[in-house]
């Protein structure tokens, strides 16, 4: 597109709607469409599911997916980034046990930050993605009680792996266990430039805060009900519905619906059919679990749902979306408590938002990188006065 060509025409009409529909700038680590929803750098998500995490990083950092070497060398390069530059579990130990883990996720991050910032966007980034394992299984450790005797970070394994090894559950199946959170990073890795938490990174980023203020600071953004924790609302939800029969879950949508609260786990913003990371999820649960209490009440939620909610013309997508099936793996594998779900998709982020903060650093503008953010506001309801 060149300069002068006209995107949006911006009105009144576009003021306090939370900067919705209006273009801001470009993404080159992925974007979503109303029927494939998100694609990676091109490729459609549904065709990126039997790759490991690690290859997705690359592709994201990269934007090609790596050969068998490339592939090699990022894990390797990742392990040798792996160690966490403090004693993090100390500082667990001093946070309240009732605090949210997501403020647990964003202390560690920003913790690890003053630690050591090396001030170069990409070696930040890379590092924070390679620590984010042990993070995860500490701070899961520390508020459940069992912090002591934690097994050491073995830096040779996947991600994934050294997340469920710091965790060590006793009577875990770990390759299931570690084939959900697998597809699960893969998924929620990235979701386009303007989703809330990947702007709120990008914009403290543009202020040359450093890589762990700004994706601390998107933690945080992803933190809120309306954004990263409907995850751990849809599990919440689900097992408050507490049946699979098909009759009884109608009847608690529609009761539901008539009390004006949301139908956790379908609807999109953007998306106008199916979220095929949705569908991804179900054909994983099928495979693994279908007889799942949790699994089954969300089979069925999938059939009855969309139907009621049709019914409502307003209603842009009565489809599944992403959030409604990850809880109930989760829960399968042994994540029992809806509470962390949020962190897993934080996990995920990390490595979009990282990627996407070298993108705009390093490479937009010809290397310059975006400068600081700076919408602007019109004054409303402040005539000029004066102190008398
Ligand atoms: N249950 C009940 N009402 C719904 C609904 C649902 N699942 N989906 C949409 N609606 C309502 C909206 O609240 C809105 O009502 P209003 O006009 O009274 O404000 C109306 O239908 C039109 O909404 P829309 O244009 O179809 O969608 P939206 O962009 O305003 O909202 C979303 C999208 C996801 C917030 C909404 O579908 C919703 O609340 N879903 C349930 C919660 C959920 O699953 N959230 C996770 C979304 C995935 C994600 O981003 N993580």
């Amino acid at each position: 597109m060149g300069d002068e060509e006209v995107l949006l025409e911006v009105t009144n009409g576009h003021l306090n709607t939370g900067l919705r529909g209006v273009p801001v700038g470009t993404c080159r680590t992925s974007f979503v469409t109303p029927t494939e929803g998100v694609h990676y750098c091109g490729y459609p998500i549904k065709e990126l599911t039997n790759f490991s995490p690690e290859d997705i990083v690359y592709l994201l950092f990269n934007k090609e997916l790596p050969n068998s070497q490339q592939s090699a060398d990022m894990r390797a390069d990742l392990a040798k980034r792996a160690q966490i530059p403090g004693d993090l579990v100390a500082v667990f130990r001093t946070l309240p046990k009732y605090g949210h883990p997501m403020d647990w996720l964003s202390v560690a991050i920003h913790t690890i930050g003053m630690w050591e910032t090396t001030g170069d966007w990409k070696e930040d980034a890379m590092n924070l993605i390679a620590r984010m394992p042990r993070i995860m299984g500490l701070m899961y450790r520390v508020r459940e009680g069992r912090d002591e005797d934690i097994p050491a970070d073995d830096t040779s394994l996947s991600m994934v792996q050294r997340f469920a090894s710091t965790l060590d559950l006793d009577e875990i199946d770990n390759d299931k266990m570690e084939r959900v959170i697998a597809t699960y990073l893969v998924l929620h890795m990235d979701h386009g430039g303007g989703n809330l938490s990947t702007f709120t990174g990008k914009a403290i980023a543009s202020s040359k805060a450093t890589v762990y203020s700004a994706i601390a600071g998107a933690m945080n953004a992803l933190s809120g009900p309306l954004h990263g924790r409907a995850n751990q609302s849809c599990l919440e939800f689900v097992l408050k519905i507490g049946t699979s029969d098909p009759v009884e879950v109608e009847r608690f949508v529609r009761g539901e619906l008539a009390e004006k609260r949301p139908i956790f786990g379908f609807g999109h913003a953007v998306l106008r059919s199916e979220d095929p990371r949705a569908t991804v999820q179900f054909a994983l649960g099928e495979e693994i679990c279908p007889d799942d209490e949790n699994f089954k009440i969300i089979r069925t939620l999938r059939e009855v749902a969309p139907r009621v909610l049709a019914e409502n013309p307003k209603i842009s997508n009565p489809n599944a979306n992403v959030d409604i099936a990850s809880g109930a793996l989760l829960h399968h594998v042994g994540l029992e408590d809806p509470t962390y779900y949020t962190t897993f998709f934080g996990w995920a982020r990390v490595m979009g938002i990282g990627a996407q903060i070298v993108d705009e650093r390093t490479i937009f503008r010809n290397g310059k990188g975006t400068p600081l953010y700076r919408p602007k506001y019109y004054a409303e309801q402040q005539t000029l006065r004066h102190v008398e």
